[in-house]
Order: C-alpha cells, then sequence, then structure tokens
C-alpha cells in the first residue's frame, strides 16, 4: 500500500515500526518478548496504517455531506483482524517478511490474536461481511452493536457431551479498538411515565452510561475505512459514596454492577429465549446509544431535523434492535417537540429491517408487563404506533396482541422496507409470518439475497486456490468477484484441472496437519472431506447426516470388499446450552464417532470427526480443505446460509435441499454441479399435513428402521437403551423436520456423490465449476442491492 507520504510500505519500515512499538507501546525488549508481544507490535503498527484512510474518509464524508448508513446488530462475528488488515492494505507478503527478520513466524503471530467472537452464527457473521464490504465499497458506515466482555461460550467436549466455559477475549489486551470516553449517552430504564400540559414525562428508577468503543474497518486496497462502535456499558457514578459512609459496602457497589452486567456477555442462544429481562435492557442500551449518537452527528453538522432522512439510513439486523422506531419517536416527539404522527413518519423514513427467520420459536415477543416495566414511555408510544397503523391501513394486525409486544410487527410498521435474506425466504415471508401485513403494505417487502466477503472467504482463507486464481486470470476479482466467470474457459483444460485438484490437495493437508496438532486425529487426506458446519438445529438436521452415516457404516460391514469411496465426515457448531435436543445430537454424533472409528472392517472408509469449538477461525481452515458441502434443512425452514456460499466458492459442491439461497447457488452453478435431493419446501409443508407421516415413513424404510433400532440396542452408548430415547421419541412421534421421509432421497444422493467423486477429472471440473460460478454471491453485491433498493446511499470514490 501507498504510505502517508505515497510511499510503499516496505518490509523494513514495517519492521522499525514493529520494533518501536515492541519497545515504546509494549515496553519489551526483543530478548524477552513472548508470541503475544509480538502479536501486540506488529498490530499496532498496522494499527497506525488504518487510522489515515479512516480520517480520510470521515473528512471526505463530512466535506461531502454524504448520506451515512447505520447497520444495527446485536451481533459483530468478526473473527481475527490481523490478517484482514494485511490483506486489505496489500501488506501480507510484507507483513511475513518483516516479521522474519525479527525471527518471528507470522503464522504462528496471527494464530495467537483470539476470535472476536461476539455472535452465535450466521446473522453476526453477516453483519460482518457487511462491514467489509461497505468499506470496500466506500458507502459511509457505522456498525453499532455490544462490547460483550464475553462473546460466544467455548465448547469443550466431556465423554462426548458438549460443556460450556466462559469466553475471553477481552482479558488480553484489544489493541484494535480506541476508547472514546467523549462518547457516551445515559441510558434509562424503568420508572414512570407522567403527564404535563399534554406533555408526556419519563421518570426513570435506573441509568447506566454507554461509552463508545471504535475499531476502524478498512476496505479493500486501503481506500477507505469506517467504524464499528461499540457500546460499553458504565456506571454514571463509579462507588455510592453514601452507601459505603453508612457501613452498607455491598451497597456501594450496586450502581456498578448493574451496569457491568448489561454488556456482561453475549446471549448464546440463536433461537429466542423468549421474557429475559436482561436482554431486553442489552437491547434497548445500544439501540438507544446508537440513536443518541447518530442525532447528535446529526445535529452537529447543522441540518434540520426534516431533513433527517436525506442523511441518515438506519439498518435493523433482525428485530433485536426493534426498538429504534420507538426510541427515535420518543426523542422527536419529547425532546424537540415534533407532532407523533410527523414523528412517526419521519422514523420511518429512516428504518430498513431485515428479517432472518420464519421460524416462530424465533420471533421476539416481550410480554407486555415486563416491556411496560422496563421502557413505559416506549410502551404507550408503541400503542400510539399501533393506531396510527391501524387509521393508515385499516388492517387488523396489531403490535401490542394476547398480552404480547411483537417485535417482527413492531419493525414492519416502522420501517420502509422490509427485506428477506435469500429469494425463497422473501416469498415465504410473504406467504407466512407477514402475509397479512404484506397486503397492508404491498411494496414494502424486498429481497437482499445474503452474500460473503470474497476478501476473509477466498483471498486471505484459501492461498493456495487465490494463487490459482491469479495464475490464471489475473487478479481484480477480489472486488469485483463475478469476475471468476474467466476461470470458466479453463474449466476442461487438463492442466488447470490438476492445478485445481492439487490447491485443494494442499488445503486438505492443511487441515489434517492442524487437526493432528490440535487433538492428536489423523486424517486421510485422499478420503472425501465431507463437511457440515453449522450451529446445531433440529432444522439443520446435523441428525439426519450421522443417522445416514451409520447406514453407510452397516452397509460397508455388509459387504466389506465392495467398491467404497472413502469418507470423512466433519461436523462443526455449538448448540445453544438451553436446547436440550441439540444437545443430544452432538452426544449422538460423537458417540457414532466413538464406535466406527475403531471399527477395523470400516475404518480405512469412513471415519467422523467433530472437532470442538467451532468458530471463524476454524472454518478458515475447514472450508478451503471441504470436498462436499452438507446443505441439508428441510426444505423452507434455513433463511439463506452463508457457510453454503462459503463451501461452494471454495471449490465444495453442495448436497443440498431447495432451501434458502441453496436454490439460487444452484441456479448459479447449474444443477450438474450440485447434488440436489429431498421435498420441496410446499412438498415439506404437505407432507407435515398428514397424520401419522413419521411413523409410516419409518416404517416403510427397513433402512432407516434398522438405523433407529441400533441406537435404540445401545450399540452407540454402550448398551443404554434410552440415552437416545429423546431423539428417537421425537423421530417416531412428530417429525416436523421431516428427517425420515427425506431419508432415502438423501441417502440415495450420498451413492451418487460416492460415484462422481470416484471419477477424479468429473468432480473437479464440478467443484471449479462451483468456484467459477459464485461470483455473485459476494456480500458486494449484497451491499450494492442495500444501497440502491433501501438506503439510497451512494459510495463515495
Ligand atoms: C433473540 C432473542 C433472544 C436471544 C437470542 C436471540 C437471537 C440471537 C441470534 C435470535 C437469532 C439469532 C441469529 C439468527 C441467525 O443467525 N439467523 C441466520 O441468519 C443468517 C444470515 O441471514 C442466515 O443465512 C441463516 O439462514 C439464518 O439462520
Amino acid at each position: 500500500m501507498l504510505d502517508q507520504n505515497q510511499t510503499l510500505l516496505t518490509a523494513d519500515v514495517l519492521r522499525d515500526d514493529i520494533s518501536k512499538h515492541l519497545k515504546l507501546s509494549i515496553g519489551k525488549d526483543p530478548e524477552h518478548a513472548s508470541v503475544y508481544d509480538w502479536r501486540m507490535s506488529l498490530s499496532l503498527a498496522l494499527r497506525d496504517r488504518v487510522v489515515e484512510p479512516w480520517f480520510a474518509s470521515t473528512r471526505k464524508t463530512y466535506e461531502g455531506k454524504h448520506k451515512r448508513v447505520y447497520y444495527l446488530s446485536m451481533e459483530f462475528l468478526i473473527g481475527r483482524l490481523i490478517e484482514d488488515v494485511t490483506i486489505n492494505l496489500g501488506v501480507e507478503d510484507v507483513a511475513r517478511a518483516a516479521m522474519a527478520d525479527l525471527g518471528q513466524d507470522y503464522e504462528t503471530v496471527v494464530a495467537d490474536e483470539p476470535d472476536a467472537a461476539l455472535g452465535n452464527g450466521g446473522l453476526g457473521r453477516l453483519a460482518a461481511c457487511f462491514m467489509d464490504s461497505l468499506s470496500t465499497l466506500a458507502i459511509p458506515a457505522y456498525g453499532y452493536g455490544i462490547r460483550y466482555e464475553h462473546g460466544l461460550f467455548e465448547q469443550h467436549f466431556q465423554d462426548g457431551q458438549q460443556i460450556e466455559t466462559a469466553e475471553g477475549w477481552l482479558a488480553q489486551r484489544h489493541v484494535w479498538e480506541f476508547e472514546r470516553p467523549e462518547a457516551s449517552y445515559e441510558v434509562h430504564f424503568g420508572g414512570y411515565v407522567s403527564e404535563s400540559d399534554g406533555k408526556a414525562v419519563w421518570h426513570p428508577a435506573e441509568t447506566v452510561l454507554a461509552s463508545a468503543y471504535d475499531t476502524p474497518v478498512v476496505g479493500w486496497k486501503g481506500q477507505w475505512a469506517n467504524t464499528l462502535r461499540l457500546w460499553a456499558a458504565k456506571p454514571i457514578k463509579l462507588f455510592d459514596l453514601e452507601s459505603f459512609n453508612r457501613g452498607d459496602y455491598v451497597g456501594a457497589n450496586a450502581p456498578e454492577r448493574l451496569a457491568r452486567t448489561i454488556s456482561r456477555v453475549l446471549y448464546p442462544d440463536d433461537t429466542t429465549d423468549v421474557g429475559k429481562e436482561l436482554r431486553l435492557k442489552q437491547e434497548y442500551f445500544f439501540t438507544s446509544a446508537s440513536i443518541k449518537d447518530l442525532l447528535r452527528r446529526f445535529i452537529a453538522e447543522g441540518y434540520d431535523l426534516t431533513e433527517l432522512d436525506d442523511h441518515v439510513a438506519i439498518q435493523l439486523n433482525d428485530t433485536h434492535p426493534a426498538i429504534a422506531g420507538p426510541e427515535l419517536v420518543r426523542i422527536l416527539v419529547d425532546e424537540h417537540g415534533i407532532d407523533m404522527t410527523k414523528a412517526i413518519q419521519m422514523a420511518r423514513a429512516c428504518l430498513g429491517y431485515t428479517n432472518h427467520t420464519l421460524l416462530p420459536e424465533a420471533l421476539e415477543r416481550w410480554p407486555e408487563d415486563l416491556f411496560a416495566r422496563i421502557l413505559p414511555r416506549h410502551h404507550r408510544i408503541i400503542e400510539m404506533i399501533q393506531d396510527y397503523h391501524i387509521a393508515e391501513t385499516g388492517s387488523h394486525v396489531r403490535i401490542i396482541d394476547h398480552g404480547n409486544v411483537n417485535m417482527g410487527e413492531l419493525s414492519f410498521v416502522m420501517a420502509h422496507s422490509v427485506n428477506g435474506v435469500s429469494a425463497l425466504h422473501s416469498e415465504l415471508v410473504k406467504q407466512t409470518v407477514f402475509a397479512d401485513l404484506h397486503q397492508a403494505y404491498p411494496k414494502r417487502i424486498l429481497n437482499q439475497t445474503n452474500g460473503i466477503t470474497p476478501r476473509r472467504w477466498l483471498h486471505s482463507c484459501n492461498p493456495a486456490l487465490r494463487n490459482l486464481i491469479n495464475e490464471t486470470i489475473g487478479t481484480g476479482w477480489e472486488n469485483d468477484l463475478e469476475k471468476l466467470k474467466d476461470l470458466e474457459a479453463y474449466l476442461d483444460d487438463a492442466s488447470f484441472q490438476q492445478a485445481f485438484d492439487a490447491a485443494k490437495v494442499t488445503n486438505k493437508d492443511r487441515m489434517a496437519a492442524w487437526l493432528k496438532k490440535r487433538d492428536g486425529i489423523t486424517l486421510d487426506p485422499s478420503a472425501m472431506f465431507d463437511i457440515q458446519i453449522k450451529r446445531i438445529h433440529e432444522y439443520k438436521r446435523q441428525h439426519m447426516n450421522i443417522l445416514e452415516t451409520i447406514a453407510l457404516w452397516n452397509e460397508i460391514r455388509d459387504n466389506p470388499n465392495g467398491n467404497w469411496t472413502p469418507r470423512v465426515k466433519v461436523f462443526g457448531g455449538k448448540a445453544a446450552p438451553g436446547y436440550a435436543l441439540a444437545k443430544s445430537i452432538i452426544h449422538l454424533i460423537n458417540d457414532v464417532a466413538a464406535t466406527i472409528n475403531t471399527d477395523p472392517v470400516t475404518r480405512d472408509y469412513l471415519q467422523v470427526v467433530y472437532p470442538e469449538n467451532y468458530n471463524v477461525s476454524m472454518a478458515e481452515i475447514l472450508i478451503p480443505a471441504s470436498d462436499l458441502s452438507e446443505q441439508i434443512s428441510t426444505a423452507g425452514k434455513e433463511a439463506s446460509g452463508t457457510g453454503n456460499m462459503k463451501l461452494s466458492l471454495n471449490g465444495s459442491p453442495t448436497i443440498g435441499t431447495l432451501d434458502g439461497a441453496n436454490v439460487e447457488i444452484l441456479e448459479h452453478v447449474g444443477a450438474d454441479n450440485f447434488f440436489l435431493f429431498g421435498l420441496t419446501a410446499a412438498e415439506a409443508q404437505a407432507k407435515r399435513d398428514e397424520h401419522g407421516h413419521a411413523r409410516r415413513a419409518i416404517e416403510a424404510n427397513p433402512r432407516l428402521s434398522r438405523v433407529l433400532g441400533q441406537i435404540a440396542q445401545g450399540v452407540f452408548s454402550g448398551g443404554d437403551r434410552y440415552r437416545y430415547s429423546d431423539i428417537l421419541h421425537n423421530l417416531w412421534e412428530h417429525d416436523y423436520f421431516l428427517v425420515s421421509s427425506d431419508f432415502d432421497s438423501y441417502f440415495d444422493k450420498q451413492r451418487e456423490v460416492d460415484g462422481v467423486y470416484q471419477d477424479k477429472a468429473r468432480w473437479t471440473r464440478m467443484a471449479a465449476a462451483n468456484t467459477a460460478r459464485m461470483g455473485w454471491f459476494s456480500s458486494d453485491r449484497t451491499i450494492r442491492g442495500y444501497a440502491d433498493d433501501i438506503w439510497h446511499a451512494k459510495s463515495v470514490i
């Protein structure tokens, strides 16, 4: 990259910067520096290079009076940052050389960085990819979220069962952020509302301070940098001296305790854990601070509030920040004297809402009494929003209904635009969850199919494939991913195929070495790596995958001399701590692994591995090494998926259902390069309505009956017949997610996969066709869609 003085950053310059930081910022002598000290010094030296483009971007936005996008999200699953920065600044080789000069191994130092795991899964990772694309596209933007002290829990296995321990990324110094004590806002809770001269006055009972921490997010080639602003909760007074002087030592700490709990820990559930007071406080805490912050910036620039939507676009990442609507209305009405109706219209003109789920249990609803107790003024405002909506449309849909405040309905009514995250999902949003509201506001629902950043999810995580692409079609695809289409011309080229295959082998070797070192597990890199990585959920059907594994194990044992295709089945993912059935599925996978991995008859053909604590950094190793991508959710249940995109882009064809973005992946890569199976969303719904479908599907299926029988006999649980009664009972009696109905179709498709995999040239062509045709799934394309259709925001360069 070019320096401040437009000079190229060389390894010598960076090396001297690192040495300077080691000495002056970290206070260490190179003789005694640890990997941690080197990592801090490298990070600081890199951070120095981000600050200038960051200032320049802020200046440009201000001077050009550009519209800003505010992306409000409870989660930002960003992972490690060193590589992100070196890749975007184009100084990866320089950094490696500088570290080598200092006698340090770059990879070791990079790997020492803890993941910033401030998210559960897809939704949080999407927010991180969006931040990367917003900067790459030079769209002025802020990400707003919570600076959790503890990110997503760490997962361990004890006797095959998930154990959770607290994650502590902030225990070490986090050098990427800048503390902004001057940017802090009071956030209030509880109390009551009084009325005087027709004006409502909120008298809160509790107050905490939201204090900002900024991380610059630099885009491709360092051309632009936006800000990720995370809020930490602090007490308004550190210590209650009065209580202390009275001898009440515990009471003296009370203000501190309340405040610190709010930003203490990320809720580890990726469906709703409804009704938790602290969760509501977290949501209001970060949303209120964000709205206050963006209004302060807007007013400081001298604009009039009537032009708010010309300068401000606010996007709600699911309903978690849904209180943004009422909060904005509250400030406009109570603090700026704007008329309620006008305020609702003004807020709506700024707000967009993205829906990420159709699962009824994942739609946020708050008990009205709890809501009114924590946010009494907002409760009243929501009633007025509801009145406004009913008067406006004549709709019978209520926001407050049956004693619940429905955050989905609130978000829908308060946003000028509502979007789903894949074509199928957006259609289902219209037909199911928001069918009535769609009638009332027929133009409001749009689609913006998700995407992934090619910088992290190809360039950075897959150097072998990146280099091959560069040698074959040149660079430039990193911020124009459709350029991968140029690979099309090489798909039948034998030497390209060979090189593509070699890159895959390199990545499989890398993963095998990583697993060996980490867990002492040996993998056979010549076997097919069949990978399912995602949160554990019944609808994602990891249990269908493990049942199919058992069925395959049976068939190999029945016919040990058959022409079997060696496979390693890899699982990765965490279960919500309170989700008992998901935890049983984990236990079953580990039990099955323990049984079949030691079977001498099948050992050469089948292995199951489940490395614990799947996270972003693990994904960066597994995804490039994958041969087969498992995207097997019950049709109609996965909103989009984004792992499906990462795997396909990295040359791993999909075995999957017509669900979420799989539908669009299939359209792009072509049916010949995708292993499709299973019921469609419409067929699945019809099947569910058939009385007794579960039992009938099992009884008609000897292969599956045998597998379920083995589990029931304790074959995988040391004779314990009851260990998996929850899973078995569920499959026999309910099977809402239609594992049994899709089982044969899945099993048969897996055998087709086996056959194709034995034809090396054909398989490699398929894998490469996936890479060549996935360009559309760049999050740059997604962000352009939001910018054009929803935010009406422009790229500044
Ligand atoms: C809500 C209330 C209380 C506690 C937790 C939550 C909560 C937290 C996280 C609810 C949902 C989530 C996360 C949902 C999520 O990750 N959804 C995924 O979003 C991806 C990005 O759009 C999609 O690709 C996936 O299909 C979708 O499952």
